[in-house]
């Protein structure tokens, strides 16, 4: 069985990730909690998921999957992007507040005022895969949806409360994680990456 490392800290994306994998067929490992972070200096999402999965692969002599992702909003050219993780790192925590949801208070102040006519976005996901011999495959793929005024739902993480899926009229918080993972960004970029690799075994 092929063993992977999940190249996260994320622990929303984890849960999106580590069952499909296994399913798979796969033998997954993740990081430990004290793993070190990974500077992210990259200037694209495919650019990031390959630092991160580029230096667990190194480190661990392993076959390592990374994601970097995040919400692009049109009206602000596409913020806040690859700075998704980090977009209120400017606000001061409200007392219980989690980072996810500083991060959605802040995009809601800036959208204020903004019609829902002009609320488009779209999530992003560029998903590495880098091998011990130096192999490596990258895909990136979206998931277009609105940015609602105010959250809806439980469920999921990050942005996800926020993200209108137009078609099914819930947002990403508001599905169940099997209806999530059938239309998201991180499912159509893990399913891409899945079947270069089915490719290379050939
Ligand atoms: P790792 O680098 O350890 O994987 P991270 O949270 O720092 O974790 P990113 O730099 O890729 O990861 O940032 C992604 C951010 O984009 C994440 O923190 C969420 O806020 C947002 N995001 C990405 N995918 C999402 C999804 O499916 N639903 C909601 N928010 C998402």
């Amino acid at each position: 069985m092929k063993k992977v490392i999940i190249a996260t800290k994320n622990k929303g994306k984890l849960a999106e990730l580590e069952a499909p994998l296994k399913e798979l067929g796969f033998c997954v490992e993740t990081l430990s909690a004290d793993y070190p972070e990974i500077e992210e200096n990259g200037t694209s999402f495919e650019e990031n998921a390959l630092i991160k999965a580029r230096f667990v692969c190194r480190d661990l002599h392993c076959i390592a999957i990374a994601d970097d992702s995040g919400l692009c909003v049109e009206y602000l050219n596409g913020a806040p992007g690859i700075f998704s993780a980090r977009y209120a790192n400017d606000y001061t925590l409200l007392p219980g507040e989690t980072k996810d949801q500083a991060n959605n208070r802040k995009l809601l102040d800036i959208m204020q005022g903004v019609p829902m006519e002009k609320r488009q976005c779209a999530f992003h996901c560029a998903m590495a895969v880098v091998f011990p011999d130096g192999k490596e495959l990258i895909a990136h793929k979206t998931w277009e949806g609105r940015l609602l005024f105010e959250e809806r739902g439980k469920n999921g993480f990050g942005y996800d409360p926020l993200f209108l899926d137009e078609e099914l009229q819930l947002t990403g918080a508001q599905m169940e994680k099997s209806v999530k993972m059938g239309r998201s960004h991180r499912a159509k970029a893990l399913q891409a990456v899945i079947e270069a690799f089915r490719t290379l075994e050939k």
